[in-house]
């Protein structure tokens, strides 16, 4: 075989394996999403005002967020107009197609990581979300792209959290810095720098503690972590990625509208995306936060943290009847 066609088979295996990890990752919110759908295609058949209703209903059912919802039925009912479509069959490649452009928007999803410096990507989120499995799954991708990763154990609030981040590391094979339970996290983050320095690494992760009961502290404490790493590296952190758990909905969406107001979040990680039916809450993130979604977490393993593709996302939900009449729609 040559080379090419080699590479060419790699990339659609690698290609291929990304597209099923999304759809196992979003079965439930494709079956209960686009069941529905489906259903009241079946039932309605031609497009009426009752139709649009009960579909509003369907997506703010999915955590696609009322307001979201609202400017994705205007696009649809312009589009019907203007194509002059009665059957309610024929809506769904248009929703699929609306969907995508809702998520794509001008955002960049890659992470500003760049050769020659050192990079500092700080965790942020309130408890329980997910951030320490992130981070892991995170280094897991970074190490195995062949860059040199340290962590940080910047939770030194949550009993038990710094030698959750340490299995990881362990498990990934990655180096943790730490200190004891109670330290300063801004103190084991500047450590963390030193450390990095000295070995030349690539990339540190910096894990926080998520307390959200006091938010002034927690805000503090963020504060000093910045300005600590800032006095180190000027223009770091490079990235601030705030995580989000994809199953607590609309709540998801006030603490992105909190953190936003506090800290420079450069990316969004929604995770959970697996267990949950109401996956829609992407495009109320994407849409109403004007702050891209880099990865999302589709399971608890290493190889479940993916980068955010609205393409895939989109035909993992709406599956291949959907797709199938897009391309028919569209034969391009
Ligand atoms: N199913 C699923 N579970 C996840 C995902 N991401 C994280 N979890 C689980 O969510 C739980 C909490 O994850 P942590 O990483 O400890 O969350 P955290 O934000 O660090 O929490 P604190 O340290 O308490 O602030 C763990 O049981 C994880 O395994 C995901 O994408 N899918
Ligand atoms: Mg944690």
């Amino acid at each position: 075989m040559s080379f090419f066609k080699k590479l060419k088979e790699s990339i659609s295996n690698k290609t291929a394996e990304v597209t099923s990890k999304f759809k196992d990752g979003l079965s439930k919110t494709r079956d209960s999403f686009v069941d529905k759908v489906e259903e009241l295609i079946l039932r309605k058949k031609k497009i009426d005002e009752e139709f649009y209703e009960d579909l509003e209903e369907i997506l703010i059912g999915a955590d696609v967020g009322v307001n979201t919802v609202l400017e994705l039925i205007e696009e649809l009912r312009k589009e019907v107009k203007q194509k002059k479509i009665e059957d309610a069959n024929d809506l769904k490649p248009i929703l699929s197609e609306k969907i995508t452009e809702l998520l794509e928007g001008e955002n960049n999803n890659s992470l500003n990581i760049q050769s020659g410096r050192l990079n500092i990507i700080l965790f942020v989120g309130v408890n329980g979300v997910g951030k320490t499995t992130t981070i892991g799954k995170l280094a897991h991708k970074l190490k195995s792209e062949g860059k040199q990763v340290l962590l940080a154990a910047g939770d030194t609030f949550r009993a038990g959290a710094i030698e959750q981040l340490e299995v990881w590391g362990e498990r990934v094979g990655v180096e943790v810095v730490k200190h004891q339970a109670g330290a300063d996290p801004a103190a084991v983050i500047y450590d963390a720098i030193q450390s990095a320095k000295s070995k030349n690494t690539e990339v540190l992760i910096c894990d926080t503690a998520g307390r959200l009961h006091n938010k002034v502290n927690l805000m503090n404490e963020l504060n000093k972590i910045f300005r600590v790493i800032q006095k180190e590296i000027p223009d770091a952190p490079h990235e601030v990625l705030l995580v989000l758990d994809a199953t607590t909905g609309q709540n998801a969406l006030q603490q992105a509208k909190l953190f936003k107001e506090t800290s420079d979040v450069t990316g969004i990680v929604l995770t959970k995306l697996d267990g949950t039916a109401k996956g829609g809450i992407v495009v109320a993130i994407r849409n109403e936060m004007n702050i891209p979604v880099k990865f999302v977490g589709l399971g608890e393993k290493m190889d479940d943290l993916q980068e955010f593709d609205a393409n895939q996302f989109v035909n993992a939900i709406f599956g291949q009847g959907f797709l199938e009449e897009e391309t028919e729609a569209n034969p391009s």
